[in-house]
């Protein structure tokens, strides 16, 4: 699906990313939860938080953000080759977490967007061509795997 540029693109930015991990997945988190509140009620942990200083001070939040970004890193460098990292993830957020495919496409914009605020001198137009293009790809297996686990998602 992604060239071999673009796989590099992808992955070269995300070295960049990996710099700070926690807190750029704490903040992709924050603007999830604020740009999208009906993500809010999926998260036991975090559906009583009111307000964006709240979620900037929760430890909890960071932590989840770098878990989330642990495993999104994870699947970026199986360059498309995620299917077995892919399983368990798809496997949860389709039958525990209940998070669909929408939510997904949500958390995908913010990222992009994200890095591209942190990162505007090494997140070109080619470089956010491609990593949309990589979480593309991640949202279309994670959808046909929802579909085995009979999550319509
Ligand atoms: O599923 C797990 O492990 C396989 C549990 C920890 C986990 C969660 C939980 C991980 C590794 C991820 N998420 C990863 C992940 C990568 C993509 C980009 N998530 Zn996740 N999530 C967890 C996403 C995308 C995504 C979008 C949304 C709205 N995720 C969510 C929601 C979500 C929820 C509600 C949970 C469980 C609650 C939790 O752990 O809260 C702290």
């Amino acid at each position: 699906e992604l060239s071999d540029q673009e796989w590099k693109h992808v992955l070269d930015i995300w070295t960049k990313v990996e710099s700070k991990l926690p807190e750029h997945g704490h903040e992709v988190i924050i603007r999830l939860l604020q740009e999208h509140p009906e993500t809010q009620e999926r998260f036991e942990k975090f559906k009583h938080m009111k307000t964006a200083d709240e979620m900037k001070s929760s430890e909890k939040m960071k932590q989840h953000g770098n878990t989330v970004f642990t495993a999104l890193g994870n699947i970026l460098k199986q360059k498309g080759n995620h299917a077995e990292v892919l399983k368990p993830l798809a496997k949860s957020h389709a039958l525990e977490h209940k998070i669909p495919v929408k939510y997904l496409e949500f958390i995908s914009e913010i990222i992009v967007k994200v890095i591209a605020e942190k990162y505007p001198a090494d997140f070109g137009a080619d470089s956010q061509a491609a990593m949309r293009k990589a979480l593309e790809l991640f949202r279309n297996d994670m959808a046909s795997k929802y579909k085995e686990f009979g999550y319509q998602g």
